[in-house]
Protein backbone atom coordinates (compact mmCIF):
# COMPACT_ATOMS: atom_id res chain seq x y z
CA UNK A 1 0.00 0.00 0.00
CA UNK A 2 1.27 3.54 -0.99
CA UNK A 3 1.40 5.68 2.28
CA UNK A 4 0.63 9.24 0.95
CA UNK A 5 2.73 12.23 2.58
CA UNK A 6 1.68 16.06 2.33
CA UNK A 7 4.25 16.59 0.40
CA UNK A 8 4.55 13.47 -2.04
CA UNK A 9 0.61 14.84 -2.53
CA UNK A 10 1.51 18.63 -3.77
CA UNK A 11 4.26 17.60 -6.20
CA UNK A 12 1.83 15.00 -7.65
CA UNK A 13 -0.69 17.57 -7.67
CA UNK A 14 1.64 20.26 -9.18
CA UNK A 15 2.77 17.36 -11.91
CA UNK A 16 -0.48 17.05 -12.87
CA UNK A 17 -1.53 19.13 -15.49
CA UNK A 18 2.31 18.48 -17.81
CA UNK A 19 1.40 15.07 -17.00
CA UNK A 20 -2.16 15.29 -18.90
CA UNK A 21 -0.91 16.96 -21.64
CA UNK A 22 2.25 14.64 -22.67
CA UNK A 23 -0.34 11.61 -22.42
CA UNK A 24 -2.56 12.55 -24.66
CA UNK A 25 -2.96 10.02 -27.19
CA UNK A 26 -1.65 11.59 -30.32
CA UNK A 27 -4.79 9.79 -32.21
CA UNK A 28 -7.42 11.81 -29.75
CA UNK A 29 -10.12 13.31 -30.93
CA UNK A 30 -10.71 17.04 -31.84
CA UNK A 31 -14.14 17.05 -30.56
CA UNK A 32 -14.60 14.08 -28.11
CA UNK A 33 -18.46 14.92 -27.28
CA UNK A 34 -20.90 12.97 -24.77
CA UNK A 35 -24.52 11.94 -25.92
CA UNK A 36 -26.30 11.20 -22.77
CA UNK A 37 -30.22 9.75 -22.72
CA UNK A 38 -32.64 7.77 -20.60
CA UNK A 39 -33.07 4.41 -22.28
CA UNK A 40 -31.46 0.81 -21.57
CA UNK A 41 -28.84 -0.14 -23.82
CA UNK A 42 -31.26 -2.58 -25.63
CA UNK A 43 -33.56 0.42 -26.83
CA UNK A 44 -33.26 1.22 -30.67
CA UNK A 45 -32.49 4.50 -29.86
CA UNK A 46 -28.80 3.41 -28.52
CA UNK A 47 -28.60 0.54 -30.94
CA UNK A 48 -29.05 2.94 -33.56
CA UNK A 49 -26.92 5.86 -31.72
CA UNK A 50 -24.14 4.07 -31.19
CA UNK A 51 -24.38 2.98 -35.51
CA UNK A 52 -24.55 6.66 -35.50
CA UNK A 53 -21.32 7.79 -33.53
CA UNK A 54 -19.69 5.04 -35.24
CA UNK A 55 -19.89 6.08 -38.50
CA UNK A 56 -19.33 10.04 -37.51
CA UNK A 57 -15.88 8.70 -36.14
CA UNK A 58 -15.26 6.85 -39.43
CA UNK A 59 -16.63 9.80 -42.03
CA UNK A 60 -14.76 12.72 -39.80
CA UNK A 61 -11.31 10.62 -40.07
CA UNK A 62 -11.72 10.66 -36.19
CA UNK A 63 -11.92 14.42 -35.33
CA UNK A 64 -15.25 13.66 -33.76
CA UNK A 65 -15.94 10.94 -31.36
CA UNK A 66 -19.06 10.75 -29.44
CA UNK A 67 -19.52 8.05 -26.79
CA UNK A 68 -22.62 7.08 -25.51
CA UNK A 69 -23.88 7.13 -22.23
CA UNK A 70 -27.48 5.39 -21.83
CA UNK A 71 -29.28 4.51 -19.14
CA UNK A 72 -29.77 8.22 -17.21
CA UNK A 73 -25.81 7.10 -16.48
CA UNK A 74 -24.89 10.95 -16.39
CA UNK A 75 -28.03 11.59 -14.15
CA UNK A 76 -31.69 11.92 -14.47
CA UNK A 77 -33.49 13.83 -17.55
CA UNK A 78 -33.98 16.98 -15.49
CA UNK A 79 -30.25 17.02 -14.38
CA UNK A 80 -29.49 16.13 -17.92
CA UNK A 81 -31.15 19.07 -18.95
CA UNK A 82 -28.91 21.12 -17.23
CA UNK A 83 -25.65 19.24 -18.17
CA UNK A 84 -26.91 20.24 -21.81
CA UNK A 85 -27.28 23.94 -20.77
CA UNK A 86 -24.18 24.21 -19.39
CA UNK A 87 -21.96 22.20 -21.80
CA UNK A 88 -21.45 19.56 -19.49
CA UNK A 89 -22.66 17.30 -22.04
CA UNK A 90 -22.59 18.00 -25.66
CA UNK A 91 -25.53 15.77 -27.09
CA UNK A 92 -29.05 14.94 -25.40
CA UNK A 93 -32.10 13.18 -26.49
CA UNK A 94 -35.06 14.12 -24.61
CA UNK A 95 -38.89 13.85 -24.85
CA UNK A 96 -40.17 17.45 -25.89
CA UNK A 97 -42.89 16.92 -23.31
CA UNK A 98 -39.83 17.01 -20.75
CA UNK A 99 -38.25 20.16 -22.62
CA UNK A 100 -41.39 21.97 -22.42
CA UNK A 101 -40.11 22.56 -19.18
CA UNK A 102 -37.56 25.39 -20.58
CA UNK A 103 -39.32 25.65 -24.24
CA UNK A 104 -42.71 25.64 -23.34
CA UNK A 105 -44.54 24.86 -27.23
CA UNK A 106 -42.13 21.67 -27.25
CA UNK A 107 -45.19 19.27 -25.15
CA UNK A 108 -47.47 20.64 -28.23
CA UNK A 109 -46.88 16.51 -30.02
CA UNK A 110 -48.36 15.36 -26.00
CA UNK A 111 -51.87 16.43 -26.67
CA UNK A 112 -53.90 13.76 -26.22
CA UNK A 113 -55.18 11.81 -29.13
CA UNK A 114 -53.57 14.47 -31.41
CA UNK A 115 -52.06 12.18 -33.92
CA UNK A 116 -54.33 9.69 -35.32
CA UNK A 117 -51.46 7.22 -36.96
CA UNK A 118 -47.78 7.56 -37.61
CA UNK A 119 -49.06 8.90 -41.40
CA UNK A 120 -49.56 11.71 -39.28
CA UNK A 121 -46.96 11.61 -36.76
CA UNK A 122 -43.99 11.87 -39.35
CA UNK A 123 -45.09 14.52 -41.65
CA UNK A 124 -45.98 16.73 -39.09
CA UNK A 125 -42.55 16.31 -37.26
CA UNK A 126 -40.25 16.10 -40.07
CA UNK A 127 -42.45 19.11 -41.34
CA UNK A 128 -43.91 22.81 -40.23
CA UNK A 129 -45.07 21.37 -36.56
CA UNK A 130 -41.33 19.96 -35.67
CA UNK A 131 -40.29 23.80 -37.81
CA UNK A 132 -42.21 25.40 -35.25
CA UNK A 133 -40.78 23.85 -31.97
CA UNK A 134 -37.37 23.29 -33.37
CA UNK A 135 -37.47 27.85 -33.63
CA UNK A 136 -38.81 27.98 -30.88
CA UNK A 137 -35.79 25.38 -29.32
CA UNK A 138 -33.02 27.09 -30.86
CA UNK A 139 -34.05 30.51 -29.38
CA UNK A 140 -33.04 29.13 -25.55
CA UNK A 141 -28.93 27.70 -26.85
CA UNK A 142 -29.87 24.40 -27.87
CA UNK A 143 -29.96 22.76 -31.64
CA UNK A 144 -32.49 20.42 -32.21
CA UNK A 145 -31.42 17.98 -35.11
CA UNK A 146 -34.05 17.58 -38.24
CA UNK A 147 -34.94 14.17 -37.36
CA UNK A 148 -36.85 13.13 -34.17
CA UNK A 149 -36.52 9.30 -32.85
CA UNK A 150 -39.66 7.93 -31.86
CA UNK A 151 -40.32 7.23 -28.32
CA UNK A 152 -43.97 5.79 -29.81
CA UNK A 153 -47.55 5.97 -28.46
CA UNK A 154 -47.80 5.27 -24.79
CA UNK A 155 -49.88 2.77 -22.89
CA UNK A 156 -50.86 2.97 -19.26
CA UNK A 157 -49.61 -0.11 -17.09
CA UNK A 158 -50.69 -1.00 -13.97
CA UNK A 159 -50.14 -3.17 -10.53
CA UNK A 160 -53.69 -3.52 -8.61
CA UNK A 161 -56.06 -3.37 -11.15
CA UNK A 162 -57.01 -3.63 -15.02
CA UNK A 163 -57.72 0.23 -16.17
CA UNK A 164 -60.92 -0.53 -18.54
CA UNK A 165 -62.41 3.13 -18.58
CA UNK A 166 -61.29 6.55 -17.72
CA UNK A 167 -63.51 6.34 -14.65
CA UNK A 168 -61.00 3.21 -13.86
CA UNK A 169 -58.16 5.93 -13.23
CA UNK A 170 -60.11 7.81 -10.65
CA UNK A 171 -57.64 8.74 -7.76
CA UNK A 172 -55.38 6.52 -9.70
CA UNK A 173 -51.67 6.95 -8.01
CA UNK A 174 -49.89 7.34 -11.69
CA UNK A 175 -46.35 8.10 -12.46
CA UNK A 176 -46.12 10.85 -15.16
CA UNK A 177 -42.33 12.26 -16.32
CA UNK A 178 -41.53 15.84 -14.76
CA UNK A 179 -44.13 18.31 -17.78
CA UNK A 180 -46.83 19.97 -17.18
CA UNK A 181 -48.63 18.60 -19.73
CA UNK A 182 -48.42 15.15 -18.73
CA UNK A 183 -49.66 16.26 -14.61
CA UNK A 184 -52.60 18.20 -16.21
CA UNK A 185 -53.52 15.02 -19.04
CA UNK A 186 -53.62 12.58 -15.89
CA UNK A 187 -55.54 14.95 -13.27
CA UNK A 188 -58.32 15.78 -16.71
CA UNK A 189 -58.54 12.24 -16.61
CA UNK A 190 -59.08 12.42 -12.43
CA UNK A 191 -55.93 10.44 -11.45
CA UNK A 192 -53.25 11.05 -9.21
CA UNK A 193 -50.12 11.82 -11.23
CA UNK A 194 -46.55 12.33 -9.62
CA UNK A 195 -43.97 13.45 -11.64
CA UNK A 196 -41.29 11.40 -11.46
CA UNK A 197 -38.06 10.56 -13.86
CA UNK A 198 -37.40 7.79 -15.88
CA UNK A 199 -34.43 6.35 -13.90
CA UNK A 200 -36.18 6.46 -10.32
CA UNK A 201 -39.76 4.95 -12.41
CA UNK A 202 -38.94 1.32 -11.86
CA UNK A 203 -38.27 1.57 -8.04
CA UNK A 204 -41.17 3.44 -8.08
CA UNK A 205 -43.09 1.21 -8.70
CA UNK A 206 -41.59 -1.91 -7.26
CA UNK A 207 -41.99 0.06 -3.65
CA UNK A 208 -45.32 0.88 -4.91
CA UNK A 209 -44.87 4.47 -4.29
CA UNK A 210 -46.73 4.45 -7.42
CA UNK A 211 -49.30 1.83 -9.16
CA UNK A 212 -49.17 2.31 -12.65
CA UNK A 213 -46.78 4.50 -15.21
CA UNK A 214 -47.69 5.29 -19.15
CA UNK A 215 -45.31 4.52 -21.46
CA UNK A 216 -45.04 2.95 -25.17
CA UNK A 217 -44.18 -0.54 -25.62
CA UNK A 218 -40.58 -0.41 -26.36
CA UNK A 219 -39.86 1.57 -23.44
CA UNK A 220 -42.06 -0.74 -21.05
CA UNK A 221 -39.77 -3.97 -22.69
CA UNK A 222 -36.42 -2.48 -22.36
CA UNK A 223 -36.74 -0.96 -18.99
CA UNK A 224 -38.19 -4.41 -17.66
CA UNK A 225 -41.38 -2.00 -16.02
CA UNK A 226 -43.61 -5.72 -16.87
CA UNK A 227 -41.55 -7.06 -14.17
CA UNK A 228 -43.17 -4.56 -11.52
CA UNK A 229 -46.42 -4.24 -13.54
CA UNK A 230 -49.64 -6.98 -13.85
CA UNK A 231 -52.08 -5.03 -16.69
CA UNK A 232 -51.47 -3.18 -19.54
CA UNK A 233 -54.47 -1.00 -21.33
CA UNK A 234 -54.21 0.20 -24.66
CA UNK A 235 -55.13 3.69 -24.71
CA UNK A 236 -52.73 5.13 -27.44
CA UNK A 237 -53.33 8.46 -25.47
CA UNK A 238 -50.47 10.28 -26.53
CA UNK A 239 -47.37 9.71 -29.30
CA UNK A 240 -44.21 11.01 -27.60
CA UNK A 241 -40.52 11.30 -29.90
CA UNK A 242 -37.16 12.21 -28.74
CA UNK A 243 -35.96 15.65 -29.89
CA UNK A 244 -31.87 14.73 -30.55
CA UNK A 245 -30.40 17.99 -28.59
CA UNK A 246 -27.28 19.72 -28.80
CA UNK A 247 -25.45 22.33 -26.67
CA UNK A 248 -25.47 25.21 -29.01
CA UNK A 249 -22.01 26.44 -28.18
CA UNK A 250 -20.33 22.94 -28.97
CA UNK A 251 -22.51 22.67 -31.56
CA UNK A 252 -21.20 25.59 -33.33
CA UNK A 253 -17.44 24.70 -32.26
CA UNK A 254 -17.26 22.36 -34.89
CA UNK A 255 -16.96 23.45 -39.03
CA UNK A 256 -19.55 23.18 -41.21
CA UNK A 257 -18.23 20.19 -42.96
CA UNK A 258 -18.14 18.45 -39.69
CA UNK A 259 -22.03 19.14 -38.21
CA UNK A 260 -23.08 18.76 -41.76
CA UNK A 261 -21.91 14.77 -40.54
CA UNK A 262 -22.53 14.35 -37.35
CA UNK A 263 -26.45 15.98 -37.98
CA UNK A 264 -26.85 13.51 -41.67
CA UNK A 265 -25.95 10.43 -39.97
CA UNK A 266 -28.06 11.07 -36.50
CA UNK A 267 -30.89 12.06 -38.69
CA UNK A 268 -29.79 8.66 -41.11
CA UNK A 269 -30.03 6.52 -37.56
CA UNK A 270 -33.38 7.72 -36.63
CA UNK A 271 -35.20 6.92 -39.63
CA UNK A 272 -34.18 3.35 -38.78
CA UNK A 273 -34.73 4.06 -35.78
CA UNK A 274 -38.29 4.59 -36.66
CA UNK A 275 -38.48 1.58 -38.53
CA UNK A 276 -37.20 -0.37 -35.50
CA UNK A 277 -39.58 0.59 -33.44
CA UNK A 278 -42.22 0.28 -35.89
CA UNK A 279 -41.73 -3.69 -36.42
CA UNK A 280 -41.18 -4.09 -32.32
CA UNK A 281 -44.78 -2.47 -32.29
CA UNK A 282 -46.17 -5.52 -34.15
CA UNK A 283 -44.61 -7.72 -32.29
CA UNK A 284 -44.21 -6.77 -28.44
CA UNK A 285 -47.93 -7.54 -27.13
CA UNK A 286 -46.77 -11.19 -27.65
CA UNK A 287 -43.48 -10.66 -26.13
CA UNK A 288 -45.08 -8.39 -22.83
CA UNK A 289 -47.69 -11.25 -22.47
CA UNK A 290 -45.12 -13.94 -22.22
CA UNK A 291 -43.54 -11.92 -19.64
CA UNK A 292 -47.05 -11.83 -18.01
CA UNK A 293 -48.21 -8.38 -18.48
CA UNK A 294 -51.72 -8.81 -19.25
CA UNK A 295 -53.24 -6.52 -22.39
CA UNK A 296 -56.36 -4.97 -21.40
CA UNK A 297 -58.59 -3.15 -24.61
CA UNK A 298 -60.70 -0.60 -24.07
CA UNK A 299 -62.20 2.10 -26.22
CA UNK A 300 -59.85 5.15 -26.42
CA UNK A 301 -62.67 7.39 -27.34
CA UNK A 302 -63.93 7.50 -23.86
CA UNK A 303 -60.97 8.41 -22.66
CA UNK A 304 -60.43 11.25 -24.82
CA UNK A 305 -64.53 12.43 -24.23
CA UNK A 306 -63.16 12.19 -21.05
CA UNK A 307 -60.23 14.94 -21.47
CA UNK A 308 -63.09 16.97 -23.65
CA UNK A 309 -65.26 17.12 -20.80
CA UNK A 310 -62.61 18.41 -18.26
CA UNK A 311 -62.08 20.86 -20.75
CA UNK A 312 -58.42 19.48 -21.36
CA UNK A 313 -57.98 21.01 -25.16
CA UNK A 314 -59.43 24.28 -24.37
CA UNK A 315 -57.15 24.79 -21.33
CA UNK A 316 -54.28 24.20 -23.86
CA UNK A 317 -55.10 25.57 -26.79
CA UNK A 318 -55.11 28.83 -24.66
CA UNK A 319 -51.91 27.84 -22.98
CA UNK A 320 -49.97 27.22 -26.68
CA UNK A 321 -51.53 30.18 -28.23
CA UNK A 322 -53.50 30.38 -31.32
CA UNK A 323 -50.62 30.22 -33.81
CA UNK A 324 -49.12 26.88 -32.25
CA UNK A 325 -52.58 25.47 -32.12
CA UNK A 326 -53.28 26.29 -35.82
CA UNK A 327 -49.94 24.57 -36.63
CA UNK A 328 -51.35 21.20 -34.64
CA UNK A 329 -54.72 21.07 -36.25
CA UNK A 330 -53.77 21.62 -39.67
CA UNK A 331 -51.73 18.47 -39.35
CA UNK A 332 -54.01 16.76 -37.11
CA UNK A 333 -57.42 17.84 -38.11
CA UNK A 334 -60.10 19.81 -35.60
CA UNK A 335 -59.03 18.95 -31.62
CA UNK A 336 -62.33 20.26 -30.27
O1 LIG B 1 -39.76 9.03 -18.99
C1 LIG B 1 -40.41 8.33 -19.76
O2 LIG B 1 -41.45 7.79 -19.43
C2 LIG B 1 -39.93 8.14 -21.17
C3 LIG B 1 -38.81 7.13 -21.19
O3 LIG B 1 -40.97 7.69 -21.97
C4 LIG B 1 -39.49 9.47 -21.66
O4 LIG B 1 -38.35 9.69 -21.95
C5 LIG B 1 -40.51 10.52 -21.75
Amino acid sequence: MTRLTRRSVLVAGAALPLFSINSRPAHAAEFAYKFANNATDSHPLNVRGKEAAARVKEKTGGRVDIQVFPNSQLGSDTDTLSQLRSGAVEFFTLSGLILSTLVPVASINGIGFAFKDYGQVWPAMDGALGSHVRAEIAKRGLYAFGKQYDNGYRQITSSTKPIKTPEDLNGFKIRVPPSPLWTSMFKAFGAAPTSINFSETYSALQTRLVDGQENPLAIIETGKLYEVQKYLTVTNHMWDGFWFLANKKAWEAMPADVRAIVEAEFNASAITQREDIAKLNATLQGTLESKGLQFVQTDAALFRAALKKAGFYAEWKEKFGAEAWKVLEDAVGGLA
